[in-house]
């Protein structure tokens, strides 16, 4: 009988392939839990994310609202795991015991995550550590998993089983990532928890009789089936934002610095906030990314603090043309101090139709302003505001190539028939809804096939603050048609047909709906 040595074989592909993989998953889940003691933006994944986000140029953030509507953050989500797998498995690929390309790159990837998280809007150098500590798990996760498997001399070259010491350190380290992981999770249930409660135990503020909203007269909501509520329940308001990670601020972490042009610069508290009288607004909000007859427009009733008081308490200087707010993530939104004070009713609200803001919607404290699309007047989660000049500073989106001023622009939609549905033929009711903020809508027009315009039956207007619904009755006859929709506003202009992206300001056009009528 020969006695042979041991030998040892580099890992077969899918096995290299795997441990790349795994050890992206140990940078990930190591990342997540050290970011815990610093800040959930400085997580590796969330602050590769988030720069993203802030990175694209307009026409990402275009495409990605209309391919993926208010969807898209999970799709964001997907594709950058993909990615991180992808790149992963090719690092275990080419990791080699004494060429360790594959650490190379978990070294340049984990070089990116610095920068992104020290770039974080608030970030300090600390901020780099969840990605460094991840980075260097990874690296020796990856070592260890593709070191040269070791054959006994007994079984031959081609044994496939995975000799004892590689399972146990593949297999504690899958632990230790699950734990990782989990314990950050569990962590951040708990703080999440905790803001939870906090909302869960907010008792609203007293409106005083006078500043309540004016009621909703019969007749405002056309209750046509199918066509949209005059009331957008919370559940069902759009929400477009940049924020990956929704801040979860309790109202004792809240508070607002005013600061900037003023004669008094102070930092409002939770508590001197809301011992100011209140007023409640139903009020409709609007995105500028919303396209010809698309949903990301809301009607809510609003309760909260006007911001035209909190200026001429601040004393602002007769210089200082923009109020430039920003939120706890760092978002920045400027709105033109002489709008804040034309006496409209800009308000920092605290509540939405009867419940304190949703998270999503800027818990504890957002700001809500009639007539402006929400990129220049809605800052969610807002903690601060510098009172400056446009020829100063430079908002969010403005700086990425929107406008620096936008007023919402009158439009009108379709909401029933659906599209590209089939309705029986007969008397049919034609629904839908228009908005012109601060101006009113006047006039909706139908026409049928290009035909002649139809005037609509308006519902009765609410405020020329909020949208009016419209209905038209029609009998339709058979055959395949298209519905076209055109609004005036009080101020006299009819939306043009001709088409407008939304960029820079708004879009521009009339809503069409095409269907079958059997
Ligand atoms: N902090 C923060 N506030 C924000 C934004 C944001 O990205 N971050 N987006 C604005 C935009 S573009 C719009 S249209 C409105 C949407 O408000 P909603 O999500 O409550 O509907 O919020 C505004 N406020
Ligand atoms: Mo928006």
């Amino acid at each position: 009988m020969t006695v042979r040595a041991d030998t040892t074989t580099r890992r077969r592909l899918p096995e290299r392939a795997l441990s790349g993989v795994l050890a992206a998953a140990v940078v990930l889940g190591v990342g997540e839990l050290v970011s815990v003691a610093i800040a959930p933006a400085s997580s590796p994944f969330f602050a590769v994310g988030s720069t993203t986000v802030d990175r694209s140029p307009a026409w990402a953030r275009e495409f990605a609202i209309t391919t993926f509507g208010t969807n898209d953050k999970p799709a964001l989500f997907l594709g950058m795991t993909v990615l991180i797998v992808l790149l992963a498995a090719v690092a275990g690929i080419v990791e080699q015991p004494r060429r360790p390309y594959g650490s190379a790159i978990l070294a340049v990837l984990g070089a990116v995550g610095v920068y992104a998280a020290t770039h974080r809007p608030g970030a300090t150098l600390l901020y780099a550590a969840p990605t460094v500590v991840g980075v260097a798990a990874g690296i020796v996760t990856l070592r260890l998993l593709t070191a040269r498997a070791r054959v006994p001399a007994e079984s031959g070259p081609d044994a496939s089983g995975m000799p004892r010491r590689q399972f146990l350190v593949l297999a504690a380290t899958a632990a230790a990532v699950a734990a990782a992981a989990g314990a950050a999770g569990r962590y951040l249930a708990d703080t999440i928890a905790g803001a939870v409660r906090n909302r869960n135990g907010l008792a609203l503020p007293q409106v005083p009789v006078a500043g309540r909203a004016p009621g909703i007269g019969a007749g405002t909501d056309v209750a046509v089936p199918g066509a949209t509520p005059f009331v957008t329940r919370n559940g069902d308001f759009y929400r477009i934002d940049t924020a990956l990670q929704v801040p979860m601020l309790t109202t004792d972490e809240w508070s607002l610095r005013i600061h900037g042009m003023v004669d008094r610069e102070i930092t409002l508290s939770w508590s001197d906030l809301i011992a100011r009288t209140p007023i409640e607004r139903t009020i409709t909000l609007t995105c500028v990314s919303n396209e010809v007859g698309g949903n990301l427009a809301g009607n809510a009733t609003w309760i909260g603090y006007r911001i035209k008081d909190l200026l001429d308490e601040v004393g602002v200087s007769p210089d200082a043309d923009m109020l430039l707010s920003t939120s706890s993530d760092g978002f920045t939104v400027g709105t033109p101090v002489e709008i804040l004070r034309d006496g409209r009713d800009a308000i920092l609200a605290v509540a939405m139709n009867g419940e304190p803001l949703p998270f999503e919607h800027g818990y504890p404290v957002r700001q809500v302003v009639p007539g402006l699309y929400g990129f220049v007047s809605a800052t969610k989660w807002v903690v601060d505001w510098e009172l400056t000049r446009f020829d100063r500073a430079e908002a969010y989106w403005t700086r990425r190539g929107w406008s620096e001023k936008a007023p919402i622009k009158t439009a009108s939609r379709i909401d029933v028939p659906a599209a590209f549905g089939k309705i029986p033929a007969g008397p049919t009711i034609v629904a839908g809804t228009a908005w012109a903020q601060r101006r009113g809508i006047a006039k909706v027009e139908v026409r049928v096939d290009n035909g002649e315009w139809r005037t609509a039956t308006l519902a009765p207007e609410y405020s020329i603050d909020t949208w009016r619904q419209w209905t038209w009755q029609w009998d339709a006859p058979t055959g395949v048609h298209s519905l076209q929709v055109r609004a005036t506003d009080l101020g006299g202009n009819t939306q043009t047909e001709e088409r407008a992206a939304p960029i820079p300001n708004g879009a521009d056009g009339w809503h069409s709906r095409s269907f079958t009528v059997t």
